[in-house]
């Protein structure tokens, strides 16, 4: 049976289901590089090179093996520009019998692809993604019934049933969880190790020159482009994170240092989310370390929990609540995005450094997009739309299964409660504590009020009055309701009259 196996440009896994039983006498495998992709939302310009260059490299591994590979690059002057309409064109050049294809990481294009059997008139199997830990009947299976849907409960039935971490029944180290000892603020000394940068070899140079000239709009830049894009090179990547990064990620993962983007962070996100690594993997190699004694258990046990954990869960959650779950806004939110999260132009250091470092890499590390741009989007009340399409715009690593339970349930709250307990609200002191931002910052951590205080410190009351009504109901913020009671009313004024000036400027 003659099979057109497609394979879209996150399914870079050589163990991916679409080709598990491949006939390479018969079969062909189809990859399309598509605008309609690259700008549904305008990706940054070094998601695209990465990705188009990772797909390149991809198809010539399969050509290697003496696989058919049929490619269609983004400017060859017959791209029809879609997925579905190169698939037609496919189909035009030569007879199949049937298409496979893995489930996509997107509710849009699993729509899409659940329509294609009946438009392209060919019979399509739409195979399940393997490539996570747990499957997402596993995780309707433990989320069903649960009144509060916790994700440390679920990280811990994954950790015994994996073995992770486990030392027979009991948690490696004594204890589940190592967070509290992952909050230390980063030392003037204590150095950042360079980053292992892959060269781009000239595939990735003519992908650059390709999305340079034809995603010239886009956000972000391109040059000094050091990612890698085959999964040698990502295992080159987490090779060099485990030596040279694991054993301090634990104590500094919620620190933040000016200029610094990376810090002790793996930055294998982008790796994992295109298929270039496999997460099991990762945690059993960070798993090694520990047992090797190469880094402590609260560094390697943070970090595991972050992919087994965290990625897993967020995956589960999306796919139990879309699409209803992105037409939420519990808190009503509406102020449009301010232009400084395009350009960087903002008086305040750590929203300055974030989108910098955001618009220079399509990275930033977790505290910087939960508690600096994501917080600042939550406490101004930003429309979460316009947030959700920034997030899935300036991250390499950004695909919607991961980016909306992150944004608009972890840093918005727009879920009403969902994925977090409380709203991850914080005010200047926070960012002071974490971070040496304040220091040269043009405002003053220090100040509450008038026109030199920190902006998060009058908006952050300014969110809990505006939101009273919503939010006074939640437990974990009756201290700080009973607080803001007690408060005088002149200083409310006072905040409320700053907020208003403050969003008027930024024109919102
Ligand atoms: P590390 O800090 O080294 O962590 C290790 C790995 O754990 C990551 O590579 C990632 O695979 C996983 N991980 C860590 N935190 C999370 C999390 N909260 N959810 C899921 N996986 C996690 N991650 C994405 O992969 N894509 C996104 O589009 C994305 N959008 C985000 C938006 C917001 C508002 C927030 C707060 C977080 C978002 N995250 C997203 C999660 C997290 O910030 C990134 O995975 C992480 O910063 C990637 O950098 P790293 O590889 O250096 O991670
Ligand atoms: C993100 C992306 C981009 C920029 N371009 C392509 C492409 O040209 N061809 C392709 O197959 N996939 C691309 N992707 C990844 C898809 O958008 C991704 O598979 C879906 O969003 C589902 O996760």
């Amino acid at each position: 049976m003659a099979t057109l196996r497609l394979i879209l440009g996150d399914q870079l896994s050589e163990s991916i289901a679409s080709l598990r039983d491949l006939d390479a006498a018969e079969d062909t495998v189809l990859m399309v590089e598509v605008d309609a992709e690259a700008t549904y939302v305008k990706h940054h310009k070094k998601k695209i090179a990465y990705l188009f260059s990772a797909m390149r490299h991809f198809a010539a591994e399969l050509e290697a093996r003496q696989i058919k590979v049929r490619y269609t690059r983004v400017d060859d002057a017959d791209n029809a520009g879609s997925l579905e309409a190169e698939i037609a064109r496919a189909l035009e050049a030569e007879r199949y019998d049937r298409l496979v294809v893995v489930e996509p990481g997107e509710h849009r294009l699993k729509k899409t692809m659940e329509g294609w059997e009946h438009r392209l008139g060919l019979k399509t199997e739409i195979r399940r993604d393997d490539r996570f830990i747990c499957t997402l009947e596993r995780f309707d299976a433990w989320a069903d019934g649960r009144k509060r849907l916790t994700m440390e409960y679920f990280y811990r039935e994954l950790r015994k049933e994996t073995g992770i971490l486990m030392d027979g029944k009991e948690p490696a180290g004594g204890q589940w969880n190592f967070d509290p000892e992952n909050r230390q603020r980063l030392p003037n000394d204590v150095a950042i190790p360079q980053r292992l940068r892959i060269e781009p070899d000239s595939v990735t140079r003519e992908v650059l020159d390709t999305v340079a000239e034809r995603y010239a709009g886009h956000f972000g830049d391109l040059d000094d482009f050091w990612f890698a894009v085959t999964a040698d090179d990502a295992e080159a990547q987490l090779d060099w994170f485990i030596e040279k990064a694991l054993c301090n990620f634990g104590d500094y993962q919620d620190a933040m240092r000016e200029g610094e983007a990376f810090l002790f962070h793996s930055v294998l996100s982008l790796y994992m989310n295109a298929g270039l690594l496999d997460p099991l993997k990762v945690c059993k190699t960070a798993e090694a370390a520990y047992q090797d004694g190469k880094a402590p258990i609260n560094a390697v046990e943070g970090f595991i929990r972050q992919i087994l954990g965290w990625r897993e869960y967020v995956r589960g959650i999306y796919w139990r609540f879309m699409p209803e779950y992105r037409k939420r806004n519990f808190l009503e939110a509406k102020r449009a995005l301010p232009d400084f999260y395009w350009t960087g132009e903002t008086k305040m250091a750590c929203l300055r450094d974030a989108v910098l470092t955001t618009k220079k890499h399509a990275y930033a590390h977790h505290i910087q997009r939960l508690m600096i741009t994501g917080n600042f989007a939550l406490i101004a009340g930003l429309d979460p739309d316009a947030v959700n399409e920034w997030y899935m715009v300036v991250y390499a690593d950004a695909y919607e299964w991961v980016e909306a339970p992150n944004t608009h349930g972890m840093a918005l709250f727009a879920d009403g409660g969902v994925m977090a307990t409380k709203p991850y609200a914080a005010s200047g002191s926070y960012i002071n504590k974490m971070s040496d931002h304040c220091k040269g910052c043009s405002y003053a951590v220090s100040k509450k009020n008038g026109p030199k205080a920190c902006p998060f410190n009058y908006l952050y009351w300014n969110f809990l009055i505006e939101n009273e009504e919503r939010l006074r109901g939640n437990h974990r913020l009756a201290m700080i309701y009973k607080t803001l009671e007690r408060m005088d009313d002149e200083k409310k004024v006072a905040i409320r009259a700053d907020s208003q000036r403050f969003l008027k400027e930024l024109g919102i």
